[in-house]
């Protein structure tokens, strides 16, 4: 066999160093490590030799930011700037510029991908969903203690400070995340934020700045949005419209309330408070004067008292009540809630709290505040929509690839998606997707046993239409969801180590604009697919693989929740439920201990760790896998088979799936052609539309008509 030889010349803005990162080659299904090998530099050409290889997946890359898409070769060739291949040496630079149709066979569409289409295809990514705080500490000089949920060890000192992880060690660990085969990683809201317990970033203050106990001098946002690219890795930036904190927005709009460091407990006095860093009282102990907030919007009484009497003793009127602070067990809403009768009009709802039966009603639903620390916005009013727009503008002009949007049956569609467009028309080709938490299929008026109306369900905003009854009313809103429906049903199945039920709901895709661009998931911070819904996943770990299975071959684009793939935090509740539960109880535990240099090493040989390596080495070679709708779905419980066809064929997968044991799976209806099993490497010919093959318990067959054979090294599951 000959050896594969690449050769690039590289565009004259590129750093001198290129390297070449590459995978799934055939036969042996190698890769490397990003970013790569250096080329060498030969006769004005950048070279590479793959030795004993027949094709290869790769990307040229300058260390500095700068790549070319995914490419696939499968004979040697010359690869020019302007996105061709060549069989023979260009001539010169003006030959290389033009298409040199005489020396060149045409290439397959989707090879060089972001250069044939211009734009980007999410579809092609896949998902690593982190905490920022909780994932890996780079600065211990950031770091903060949230008021509420502070961890005490047994000598009384406070430990584990909820804001931990932060840009510089996110950065640092960029690379285990490229490692484990994520392309792609969604961050908690970084934007300035207020409240007792707000390390998640969901109750923002000020959308114009970036936390600082997120960043360091040398690891800014921009910092890490750069990092991120220079390995290939995108950026998706978890954005709140529906609510701010309890606070109101610095510099916007002021909400009233005293002072906290004038707060003191009934039955105390002041300067008594004994809670960790909070001592003498329960201001911000990391400002000097111990003020929870900055607003210049503020009256001058505020401001006046915010610059001074940082221990809260200098009497205090307040000019709501007349009453004289500090007195012990004065009003404690007053410090740290809001008058829902009070609030400015131009930037929030009238309506008050959301109780109890307001959770399937549309109006209360998304205008009444989600609870004390989530205020509703007038989402619908000019002032909001121009504020959080450009401010967002402005993160997407510093690299941000994608944006993942809370909470949205909170905020009306056709008033939601205005926020959707105006970004889209900012930064075309920009990624969207939405989080409508549903537990059940969420079909709304269509049935499945849902107790709440269509226009509240993830479908719907997906959709144009206004038929709460016809889906297909309206087309593609270009606005996805996380697939909570899917998502739901875990619960009854692959909790139990059973697909039983999943072809039932992935039958009903056809109620969103675009199934092939829902966001998958086993579980994340909020939810797991327990009985209750609230907890890491807890059952065996087959149970996990399997589902990885399924989720790296059905339609949608896979997220993992940061830890799932050595198991982290396995059974604990995805939240502080109980009065008394601190941060490292729950699924939100500080994961860094697992990444550090000593630990590192264990957890990248986790069975988990290498099963999702594997499964996202297979899924970035094969373009079905990634954007095809499903096709002939069989579902039978221990098992789930279905046709992948991309582009007609273009590019095309069968694929089988068994939970517990190992099966026979025959499916008809086939291209006829020969097929290759990416995970055991089998040689199938389908004739007469019938391909059966066998695979072993708990894991996959995913037989490529044409394909590249076997990718990646077997492991506990997939074998
Ligand atoms: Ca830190
Ligand atoms: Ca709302």
């Amino acid at each position: 066999m000959a050896d594969l030889i690449v050769r690039f010349k590289k565009p004259t803005t590129w750093a001198n160093s290129v390297h070449i990162h590459y995978w799934n080659t055939h036969p042996h299904g190698q890769g490397s490590i990003w970013p790569g090998v250096p080329m060498e530099q030969v006769d004005g050409w950048l070279i590479h030799r793959f030795a004993g290889v027949e094709a290869a997946s790769f990307v040229f890359n300058d260390l500095q930011g700068r790549q070319s898409g995914d490419l696939h070769r499968d004979r040697s060739g010359w690869y020019t700037e302007d996105g061709h291949w060549h069989d023979q040496q260009p001539r010169s630079a003006a030959t290389a510029s033009a298409p040199a149709r005489s020396s060149t066979r045409p290439e397959a569409a989707p090879r060089i991908k972001t250069e044939a289409s211009g734009r980007p295809d999410f579809r092609e990514e896949t998902i690593y969903f982190l905490l920022t705080t909780r994932f890996y500490d780079g600065d211990p000089s950031n770091n903060f203690f949230c008021r509420d949920r502070i961890r005490f060890d047994a000598a009384g000192k406070a430990t584990d400070p909820h804001w931990r992880g932060d840009f510089k060690g996110l950065i640092r660990r960029l690379d285990y995340i490229r490692d484990l085969g994520f392309t792609a990683i969604w961050i908690t809201p970084p934007i300035e934020n207020r409240s007792g317990l707000d390390y998640h970033g969901y109750h923002g203050y000020d959308w114009t700045r970036i936390d600082p106990r997120l960043e360091s001098p040398d690891a800014t946002y921009q910092d890490l949005i750069n990092e991120a690219h220079a390995r290939g890795i995108k950026i998706i930036q978890d954005v709140v419209i529906n609510h701010s904190c309890q606070y109101g927005i610095r510099g916007k709009v002021w909400i009233d309330h005293l002072p906290i460091k004038y707060y003191v407990p009934q039955g105390s006095e002041q300067g008594r408070v004994d809670h960790g860093p909070y001592q003498g009282n329960l201001g911000n102990y990391a400002w000097p004067n111990r003020d929870d907030i900055d607003n210049p919007l503020a009256p001058d009484w505020y401001r006046e008292r915010h610059a001074r009497d940082p221990e809260g003793v200098e009497p205090l009127t307040d000019p709501k009540t007349g009453e004289i602070l500090p007195k012990p067990g004065y009003e404690p809403g007053r410090f740290f809630g809001i008058d829902a009768n009070t609030l400015d009009p131009a930037w929030y709802h009238q309506d008050g709290f959301i109780c109890g039966g307001d959770w399937e009603s549309i109006y209360p639903l998304q205008h009444k505040h989600l609870a004390g620390d989530c205020i509703d916005l007038a989402t619908e009013r000019e002032k909001v929509k121009d504020y959080i727009i450009g401010s967002i503008n402005r993160y997407l002009d510093m690299g941000v690839d994608a944006l993942r949007i809370d909470t949205v049956k909170h905020i009306e569609r056709d008033n939601l998606l205005e926020y959707v467009n105006a970004w889209k028309a900012h930064k075309p080709g920009l990624f969207v997707f939405g989080e409508n938490l549903v537990k059940g299929y969420g079909w709304g008026d269509l049935g499945g046993g849902d107790n709440g109306p269509s226009q509240i369900r993830p479908w719907w905003y997906t959709r144009l239409g206004h038929d709460p009854r016809d889906p297909t009313s309206g087309g593609d809103s270009g606005f996805p969801q996380l697939d909570f429906g899917l998502f739901s049903t875990f619960r009854d199945n692959l909790s139990r180590g059973s697909f039983e039920g999943i072809g039932r709901v992935l039958e009903m895709d056809w109620i969103y604009g675009n199934a092939t661009e829902l966001v998958t998931f086993l579980q994340n911070h909020d939810v797991g697919p327990d009985n209750d819904f609230r907890f890491r996943f807890k059952g065996e770990q087959w149970m996990a693989a399997a589902a990885y299975n399924l989720l790296w071959t059905v339609r949608g684009i896979p997220c993992l929740y940061f830890g799932e793939e050595i198991e982290f935090m396995k059974g604990a509740p995805q939240d502080v439920i109980g009065n008394d539960d601190t941060l490292d109880t729950t699924g939100r535990a500080y994961f860094g201990d697992h990444i550090d240099d000593a630990h590192i090493a264990t957890t990248q040989d986790h069975p988990l760790y290498r099963h999702l390596r594997r499964l996202n080495r297979i899924r970035r070679a094969i373009p079905a896998l990634q954007k095809a709708p499903m096709s002939q779905l069989a579902e039978w419980g221990s098992g789930l088979s279905f046709v992948r066809d991309w582009n007609q064929g273009e590019s095309y997968a069968v694929v089988g799936l068994t939970i517990g044991g190992g099966q026979d799976i025959s499916v008809s209806g086939v291209r006829d052609g020969i097929y290759r099993d990416a995970v055991t490497g089998d040689e199938i010919t389908a004739q007469g539309g019938n391909l059966s093959f066998h695979v072993k318990g708990n894991s996959a067959g995913i037989y490529v008509l044409e394909g590249p054979g076997k990718i990646g090294e077997d492991g506990v599951y997939l074998r």
